[in-house]
């Protein structure tokens, strides 16, 4: 019953984003393009009408296939339900990106089961390259229907680690302080600079792992059911599961290292873990 309840959901999610990926191309293609862009919380934090216009459009989907279900999202927020699954989607992660056509930028669906408060399954469409990464809990990772899997690179000096930063200053300065005593322990550093996507490069072997600081639910749900799937470690920093304090994600096999070295950056510098 409940595997079925997932599978349709999947299903759906699937439907959802490529429908939301033939609006947003239909909005940057051709003379006509043109965004509206606002600003949310500092100037650098944008969003524009195309981001609004995603979530209405899955948020319908959504209410309609499945009424009782409740649904948050970047945009709009907690839109009400009260079954027992939740939906937690992001319509543009890597809205900077989106509006430079910097191209990395992904709809980004994640399926939660309250009742054992777990994602259950997700979705996350890299619109630029077109690749659709999905993952359902017990049953694999997956990018356009191929298995995907994370890579074993066992030495964190071997390693090609992502990050990502905030939008207010104060918390630049510290992210960019602890970058800054990684970057010489490490292979090199990516900030390609949409959360789900780092974490679908983990999942994928592009990246061997990805930490950062002060995410949202939308941001990192969909992308950390696809890692871990794929037979990656999700965790926080001094928390075990990743939220707003830290998201950390890897291969496995680097996890303990990089996690201890983030928290001990983060301390030293006084940022989130
Ligand atoms: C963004 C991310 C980006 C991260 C930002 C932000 P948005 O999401 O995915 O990688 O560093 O803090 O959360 O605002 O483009 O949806």
């Amino acid at each position: 019953m409940q595997e079925n309840e997932v599978a349709t959901r999947l299903e759906a999610a699937r439907a959802y984003a490529r429908q939301a990926q033939e609006l947003i191309v239909s909005r940057i293609s051709g003379p006509a393009r043109s965004l509206s862009v606002d600003t949310k919380t500092s100037i650098t934090d944008m969003v524009t009408d195309v981001d609004r216009a995603v979530e209405k459009l899955l948020v319908a989907g959504i209410r309609e296939d499945f009424p009782q279900d409740r649904i948050v999202g970047e945009e709009f927020g907690d839109d009400g339900g009260d079954g027992p699954f939740a939906w937690v989607v992001d319509p543009i992660d890597g809205t900077t990106n989106f509006i430079y056509g910097f191209p990395a930028y992904a709809v980004s669906i994640a399926v939660r089961d309250l009742s054992q408060d777990a994602t259950v399954c997700g979705v996350v469409l890299d619109v630029p390259r077109d690749r659709l990464y999905e993952a359902a809990r017990g049953m694999g990772a997956f990018v356009d229907g191929r298995r995907i899997s994370v890579t074993g690179q066992s030495r964190l000096s071997e390693s090609l680690v992502a990050t990502g930063f905030g939008y207010a200053a104060e918390v630049r300065r510290a992210q960019g302080a602890m970058v800054s005593e990684l970057l010489p322990l490490v292979r090199d550093i990516r900030r390609a600079g949409a959360a789900s996507l780092d974490l679908c490069m983990v999942a994928c072997g592009e990246l061997d792992g990805y930490y950062e600081s002060g995410l949202w639910p939308w941001d990192f749900m969909a992308g950390a059911i696809i890692v871990e799937e794929a037979g990656g470690k999700v965790s926080g920093g001094l928390e075990p599961t990743p939220g707003a304090a830290m998201t950390i994600a890897t291969n496995g096999a680097i996890h303990d290292e990089l996690r201890h070295l983030v928290v001990s950056l983060a301390a030293r510098h006084g940022s989130k873990s």
